[in-house]
């Protein structure tokens, strides 16, 4: 048995753990299944490690150099507000759950280690189960796994003495949860790229599939049959005209909102913290800090291209063989490499602006909760959604999508994180669906006990029963042949 959790252990926290070593292990299953020449196998497992790796250097770029600006807001001000953040959250709770509910830390990776494993199931038996999506996104597992550990114990203190079943039940909620999540990303990713053959295993799924279904709704096709205006479809007159390029877009917008908020800082606080050296110059080091948004953009594009193909070609052996009609879910970055270009950095700032009017709204109405933005949550889930949003419903669904999607961050996270006490450790995962679908699933359990626990997994489980019954031609179809979808739905 110790031998046995010794290499679990090894396995989880140098490959589970690490998308980029994951993916390889996809990649070669993927490849052997497929009775590919090793060459070929060693060839794709590199590319997939390496593009992973390039592409982990374009977001982890983005996320080190700006999350200190955004949080730098709140040392500036002598703000005590907690962060969004996955990061803080997930610190947060690896310092309050023993001394909160006396319970180890070292069981939320327990947690995820069943919770993919029932993940893999529910696939597996996708013919009863309808579910058609493994998450990889191991980073991301950490993360969550540790916020459910923290809201399922304070929602289910019926089941704290109880080790083996309070594993049992949030593997349940949280492997459902991975899989229906993700399997609603297949069709808006699959349209999005037209047919790429991956789907999203990020933070914000059941927000991806909402503003989605949104933007056709309300931003769509108008009855006229007038396409609706994309961003791309956006001839901008004269001078203006250099906006239309991604590159030139981006740096322009980001030196102003970045420029902004590190001359708010000042030199000073910049000094002070190391930023900035003592006499440089402040002008270029705005410049260079801004400009460096469409660096690692550029980069984590660069990433995406170099492992996409890899992994969804390979992991036709794996749908094929192990898990029949499957998609690999990814991180959500993976997405800008498609669509709009220039929704990625839109989205941010629309998704900004209704974080920002929630917090004002947070100070004015003297919440006992203040928060501050973070930057993975108001960057990665409103780009994300502004890419999809576009797609369906043009520039107005890019922009006041991810607006609203701000908004419902803040007090979202401020609402649960207040209530649930990871507030008072300084932040909350903070992404989407942890701010709207997670406090919905944590009151249920709460107020409702057994029955809401029940009531949590059996809607979950049929999500994609009711998506199925809705399109029972195309719903495999989709995944497995996406030119012959296509076809049915020109037919139709
Ligand atoms: C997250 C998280 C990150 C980013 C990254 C986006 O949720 O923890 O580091 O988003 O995955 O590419």
């Amino acid at each position: 048995m110790d031998i046995l959790m010794k290499i679990w252990s090894y396995f989880a926290v140098n490959v589970l753990q690490q998308p980029a070593f994951m993916i390889g292990l996809i990649v070669m299953i993927g490849y052997i299944l497929l009775k590919k020449p090793w060459y070929d196998v060693l060839a794709g497992v590199i590319k997939a490690i390496v593009g992973y790796l390039i592409l982990s250097v374009g977001s982890g770029g983005l996320v080190n150099n700006f999350r200190p600006v955004l949080v730098g807001l709140k040392d500036r001000f002598n703000m005590d507000a907690m962060v969004i953040d996955p990061y803080f959250g997930q610190n947060a709770v690896t310092a309050g759950v023993e001394e909160v509910f006396g319970k180890a830390f070292g069981n939320a990776m327990i947690l995820l280690l069943i919770a993919f494993i029932v993940n893999i199931l529910l696939v597996r038996f996708s013919r009863y189960t309808k579910l058609r999506a493994l998450f990889t996104t191991g980073h991301v597992q950490v993360q969550q796994a540790s916020t459910a550990y923290w809201l399922i114990l304070f929602a289910c203190p019926f089941l704290i003495n109880n080790n083996i079943s309070l594993l049992v039940v949030m593997a349940l909620i949280l492997g459902a949860y991975w899989a229906v999540g993700s399997n609603l990303t297949i069709k808006p990713c699959q349209e999005l790229t037209d047919g790429a053959g991956f789907c999203l295993a990020h933070q914000q799924m059941f927000g991806i599939a909402f503003n989605t279904w949104l933007a056709e709704k309300l931003f769509g096709k108008k009855k006229d049959g007038k396409e609706v205006k994309k961003i791309d479809d956006i001839e901008l007159p004269g001078f203006m005209s250099i906006f239309n390029e991604n590159m030139v877009c981006t740096s322009i917008l980001m030196v102003i909102f970045f420029g902004s908020i590190l001359c708010i800082l000042g030199r000073d606080y910049l000094v002070e913290q190391g930023f900035l050296k003592e006499g440089a110059s402040m002008f270029f080091y705005v410049i260079q800090t801004c400009l460096n948004f469409s660096v690692y953009l550029a980069i984590l594009q660069l990433g995406v291209r170099t492992f996409v193909t890899e992994l969804t070609a390979s992991f036709q052996g794996i749908a094929d063989k192990l898990l029949p009609g499957s998609l690999p879910g990814v991180d959500c970055a993976v997405i800008y490499g498609f669509g709009s270009q220039n929704a990625v950095p839109l989205g941010f700032l629309a998704g900004f602006a209704g974080q920002l009017l929630a917090i004002i709204a947070l100070i004015a109405l003297k919440s006992p909760v203040l928060v501050i933005c973070g930057f993975v949550p108001v960057f990665f889930d409103n780009a994300t959604i502004a890419v999809f949003a576009n797609e369906k419903g043009g520039i107005k669904a890019a922009l006041i999508l991810p607006f609203i999607s701000g908004i419902c961050q803040v007090f979202g996270s401020a609402i649960i994180a207040g209530w649930v006490g990871m507030a008072a450790y300084g932040g909350y995962l903070g992404m989407w669906d942890w701010a709207v679908v997670w406090p919905v699933m944590t009151a249920l359990m709460k107020f409702l006990s057994y029955a809401g626990v029940a009531i949590v997994v059996i809607v979950l489980l049929a999500i994609p029963q009711i998506q199925y019954m809705k399109d029972k031609k195309g719903y495999f179809l989709i995944t497995e042949d996406y030119e012959a979808y296509k076809a049915l739905k020109e037919k139709k």
